[in-house]
């Protein structure tokens, strides 16, 4: 169905829409598949926890990922999609809520809507006060009880689970070594293979739930937004031993940038804080040993596997129930994640590897599929739902829809995009991406800038080269617009 149509049948009230389907009840099943074909869809919102572009749709063929690739293979793919903020808990907030992290606005993991924006309406909520019954199962918000009068029922979160668990907390560990360690030291290894089944992890628990709710929405009357947000593959790199079996470790190769870009500013510098966290990995300033490292990006990608299993069985949920043909499905990643690159581990850097992440929409019935590489961010998420569902958008909205790149890949994406961490401001636009960082009186007090048409990888900042002074004055007025009116 395309946005025209999906909202016009939002001008119908759902009460005239239970009517007619009264009435449809007694006619054949064509015309029953035609009605189905006219209600208002549900939102299928698949978030996946720390997740590179690093998968076979995104050109990494090492990844063994084909339940993505399948839903990919019927949806659009933002090949350029930036979140605004690389943390769990603020990118989350930001992306939910439609408005821009700032320096003092969603920042760091903890970040709650209801304290850093109390007057924003969360989609979620928004939702539900347009007819949607709104369920949250896994980790979505940080906190399960951030605005939590926008969910229809309780949210079930690993925090929540954290009392039946194994007193490990989200690290979720399995093995008795690792559990006995952990409760010893309050810490635990960065990574666990463990002969288990699925739902011996959280991951699989939330697969199991979100299969349940897809169950009780069958047949129900209310459409449904359903946010299912698995944990991994974030740190530990925890995954069900069959999964880290795809991989063989002599085939995996180490990052072939682990040095620090060239004309790099010390503000840049990233010491990887959350990964030295765990033990086994080495106190700073030293580096991390290439076959620590390479265990490490074993663990990231049987995550990446395990996650794609549980997409999978998701999407089978989905399809079995009958609900696809009514459902849009949106599946993202909160941020992107260095595995070497740069010498860094983990995300919190304005760097493109940290706030590049998989962005993906399937609109039912959308003959349009396959890449764009329009520009997005996911501020512009809230925007582009409430386009294609015909819904007043609330004030605060700060970003735009995207709607018209699911009608044409070739449509123009965004001139610029803006994701922010600490004091660096980043702009990115098709070929440049720049951070300045700010001191506490607003001047610039550093800049990298890469040229993303021939390094995107961002090895060599070229921010101090006469040749691209004109490039950066653009790119910082742009910058400073944005800034003086988010
Ligand atoms: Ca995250």
């Amino acid at each position: 169905m395309n946005s025209i149509a999906i909202k016009m049948i939002n001008r119908m009230s759902m009460v005239a829409l239970s009517l007619l389907g009264f009435f449809l009840c007694a006619a054949n099943v064509a015309a029953m598949d035609n009605f189905k074909s006219l209600e208002q869809p549900n939102i299928l919102f698949i978030l996946v926890d720390d997740l590179r572009t690093e998968l076979p749709v995104y050109g990494k063929d090492h990844i063994v990922a084909p339940n993505i690739d399948r839903l990919a293979k019927e949806s659009v793919v933002f090949q350029n999609a930036y979140v605004n903020v690389p943390v769990c808990g603020a990118s989350r907030a930001s992306m939910m809520t439609g408005i821009r992290p700032t320096e003092s606005r969603f920042v760091g993991y903890q970040a709650r809507i209801d304290e850093d924006a109390p007057n924003a309406i969360p989609l979620f909520s928004l939702l539900k006060d347009n007819g949607y019954f709104t369920q949250s199962i896994g980790k979505v918000m940080h906190f399960p009880d951030d605005s939590k009068d926008g969910w229809s029922v309780a949210t079930w979160h690993p925090r929540l689970a954290l009392a039946r668990g194994k007193g490990t907390g989200h690290r979720n560990y399995q093995l008795e070594e690792n559990i006995r360690l952990f409760k010893k030291n309050r810490k635990g290894p960065a990574y666990e293979s463990a002969d288990v089944p699925d739902n011996a992890y959280y991951d699989g628990q939330i697969t199991d739930y979100a299969i349940e709710a897809l169950e009780q929405f069958k047949n129900a009357e209310q459409p449904f937004f359903l946010t299912v947000g698995f944990l991994k593959p974030h740190l530990p790199f925890n995954a069900p031993k069959r999964y880290w079996d795809l991989y063989d470790p002599a085939k995996l190769a180490l990052s072939d940038n682990p040095f620090l870009a060239k004309g790099l500013p010390k503000q840049a510098n990233h010491n990887w804080g959350e990964m030295r966290k765990y033990v086994g990995v080495p106190k700073s300033p030293e580096l991390m040993p290439d076959e620590l490292a390479l265990k490490l990006m074993h663990g990231y990608y049987a995550g990446v596997s395990y996650i794609d299993a549980q997409v999978g069985k998701v999407m089978d949920a989905l399809r079995t129930k009958g609900l696809d043909k009514n459902t849009i499905v949106v599946f993202a990643g909160d941020h992107g994640f260095f595995l070497g690159e740069h010498g860094f581990w983990a995300k919190h850097s304005p760097f493109d590897l940290a706030t590049h992440t998989p962005l993906m929409v399937k609109l039912p019935g959308n003959k349009v599929r396959g890449n764009t590489d329009g520009l997005v961010e996911f501020v512009d998420i809230y925007s582009t739902l409430v386009d294609l569902l015909g819904i007043e958008p609330p004030a605060q909205l700060q970003g735009s829809s995207f709607a018209a790149l699911l009608h044409d890949l070739q449509a123009p994406g965004k001139q610029a995009v803006y994701p922010r961490w600490q004091k660096g401001e980043v702009i990115k636009t098709e070929k440049y991406a720049m951070t300045e960082w700010y001191g506490n009186k607003g001047g610039v007090q550093a800049r990298m800038l890469y040229d993303h048409s021939n390094d995107r990888a961002e090895n060599n900042n070229l921010a101090n080269d006469p040749a691209h002074k004109k490039t950066v004055d653009a790119l910082h007025q742009k910058l400073k617009t944005m800034m003086e009116n988010r």
